[in-house]
């Protein structure tokens, strides 16, 4: 196995090495020795009932029951869907809870009272003359009730175009309560359900845009008037973050609840005293994984790597724990963690892992538990074998906290106040419509071994600036940008022509991070806002997605909604959707008749760039006609 080929990141290189030396074993040894069902990687494997599991192959063309390959293939990602918006969704339902708790005294508090006025001016909810926090308690409750509400459909944000909602109630996807997708998905691919990959897929769309526009969108808004919207800051990402003279807490999951408390628990005097009682400088917090993207862009808090960077950080043996809650958490960190100092703590009853140590985060005494967390990490200090620490050097400098109304805020830069309203994303709209910038693409999603590690997020993105493409970014994707040095303002030399004058006079960097995956919503608001401003359909856009590193159930939800809100979307790992050949179908060509989009898989990501800037330009033939 030669570990130049791994990652182009030299911190995972260095540490895959290290792991050699320490005789521990990391995923980048798994993927070696693991090779793929080759019918699973088809989705032609059934395992849906007892009478199977039924394979699809030459021979047996159908499964006993008499499913076809289709049927199974739609039912696989039917499932898929189903998984990804599940987690999202349950995410924010979880914060729509801890907005129900705060309290004018309580560990929870509302920060972002304009936000939550004008949440619950839209779901005509009273605020005149009330306590700011009745409004937050019945705007919870108006959320959670989105989640199981018996009738009617989703209330969708202001930023949703009519155009795109025609296009869903023509095909009959507008979704109705959330959890009731979910549980429709899980109903109709029960055996002897649905066996047509048509309505299959059309059941996918509807259960991803109630994550999409539903659950992954209540997420953002409530995490933002409970912790603050995002305004930008500086931050600096990869495993150099992590101090030789401190106490190291790596914050690993998704939720803010836990996080933000954390980061209140590390600033108390009580503990940073103990921290140095214990013989440390002082106490170190960083993150990964989508927890990362919360705290940096709220706090500015540093960021220790991406998916693949998990059990490294561990193999630095210079983390005293890594604390986590739900998704995307390797249980290989419980074993792992054993042959370091590391203290594995879980926190979730939601994901508990074998091996680990379980402290579970109460949030009515949330404030009181982040402390006892952070004791235990203090106290394991002393464990520390300085023989086995090694810290890469490698960090870089980034900016992050881009949500919308941040970003709107520095738009406001170039206004000028005789022509037009401060406020808006007209001055986005001008710079896409004028051609300075050619169009814009959000590149999301995870690492995956099937990729070198950071290279299909780091080259596209990198061919896509160059052409006076914007790029927005979330999740891990985001995190790649960050250590590779993209979400700088410098990387600005590294843009086209166009896009660097806008950086410039906006004072920008030519990629933004606009936080978690859940905070994709994000990036719907800022296009959907794009779209009105227009007043043309999302799908006529120069705007288009893409997930060069994909691993997880949420990213086929994410690939689903983004495509069903008409904005074609590139992916550098095949879906195991292969065996399918009307699913197939459908996804990288009907659909594009049906909702104006459609997948593309393409693994080299220099090469989808270009598809990406070619279908950019195509959109833009059409669209500079009407204007
Ligand atoms: Ni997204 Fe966040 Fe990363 Fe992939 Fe996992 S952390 S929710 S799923 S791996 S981008």
């Amino acid at each position: 196995m030669d570990e130049k080929l791994l990652s182009i990141d030299s911190a995972v290189n260095e540490l895959i090495k290290k792991a050699k030396e320490d005789g521990v074993e990391t995923i980048f040894d798994r993927k070696e020795n693991m090779k793929p069902c080759p019918m699973g990687e088809k989705g032609i494997c059934c395992r849906i009932c007892a009478m199977g599991p039924c394979r699809i192959t030459p021979k047996t063309p159908r499964g006993l029951c008499g499913a076809t390959a289709d049927v199974i293939v739609s039912r696989n990602f039917a499932r898929m869907v189903a998984g990804g918006a599940a987690a999202h969704s349950d995410h924010g339902r979880d914060i729509a809870h801890v907005l129900h708790m705060t309290s004018k005294d309580g560990n929870y508090k509302v920060t972002d009272e304009e936000k939550l006025k004008e949440l619950a001016k839209r779901w005509k909810i009273e605020t005149e003359g009330r306590d700011i926090y009745d409004i937050a308690h019945e705007v919870a409750e108006f959320a959670l009730n989105e989640f199981g509400k018996p009738f009617g459909t989703l209330e969708f944000p202001p930023s949703l175009p009519e155009q795109r909602k025609k296009v869903w109630e023509n095909l009959n996807i507008v979704p109705r309560a959330i959890d009731r997708e979910v549980v429709t998905i899980m109903h109709s691919t029960h055996v002897g359900c649905t066996a047509d990959a048509d309505s299959m897929l059309n059941i996918s769309m509807r259960t991803a845009i109630s994550d999409g526009w539903g659950g992954s969108y209540i997420a953002t808004e409530l995490s933002d008037i409970l912790f603050g919207t995002p305004i930008p800051r500086e931050t600096e990402a990869n495993l150099g973050v992590l101090e030789e003279n401190q106490v190291n807490i790596v914050l690993h999951g998704h939720e803010p609840s836990l996080s933000e408390m954390i980061v209140l628990a590390a600033e108390d005097p009580e503990l940073i005293e103990l921290a140095k009682e214990v013989g440390a400088d002082g106490i170190n917090l960083a993150g990964m994984c989508c927890t990362a993207n919360e705290v940096t862009m709220r706090h500015g808090v540093k960021i220790a790597g991406n998916f693949a960077q998990q059990e490294l950080a561990v193999l630095t043996g210079a983390v005293e724990a890594v604390i986590v809650d739900v998704q995307c958490i390797f249980p290989a960190l419980a074993s792992l963690a054993e042959c370091y100092h590391t203290k594995f703590i879980t926190t979730s009853p939601k994901a508990r892992i074998t091996g680990a140590t379980h402290i579970e985060f109460d949030e009515e005494k949330a404030l009181e538990s982040a402390k006892q967390i952070v004791r235990e990490a203090i106290l394991n200090f002393k464990n520390r074998k300085k023989e086995k620490v090694f810290i890469p050097k490698t960090k870089s400098h980034a900016m992050v906290g881009y949500s919308t109304k941040a970003i709107i805020n520095q738009l406001d830069k170039v206004v000028n106040s005789h022509i037009d309203k401060p406020g808006t994303v007209k001055p986005l709209a001008d710079c896409i419509t004028s051609g300075v910038l050619r169009g814009a693409a959000g590149i999301v999603g995870c690492n995956n071994p099937k990729v070198k590690h950071d290279y299909g997020h780091v080259e596209m993105i990198k061919e896509l600036i160059k052409n006076d493409v914007i790029v927005v970014t979330t999740g891990c994707a985001a995190q790649a940008a960050a250590k590779a040095g993209l979400l700088s303002k410098d990387a600005r030399k590294l843009a086209g022509k166009g896009l660097a004058t806008v950086c410039e006079l906006v004072d920008i960097p030519p990629v933004l991070h606009m936080g978690s995956c859940v905070d994709i919503s994000r990036i719907l608001e800022l296009v959907g806002l794009v779209a009105k401003q227009l007043n043309v359909d999302i799908s006529e856009l120069p705007v288009v997605g893409a997930a060069p590193e994909w691993m997880s159930e949420k990213a086929v939800s994410i690939g689903t909604y983004v495509v069903s809100s008409g904005i074609d979307t590139w992916l550098g790992v095949a879906p195991p959707v292969t065996g399918g050949p009307r699913v197939l179908e459908i996804l990288t060509s009907e659909m594009e008749n049906m909702v104006g989009a459609k997948f593309f898989v393409e693994p080299d990501p220099i090469k989808a760039a270009h598809q990406m800037i070619e279908k950019i330009e195509q959109k833009r033939k059409v669209l500079e006609e009407k204007f």
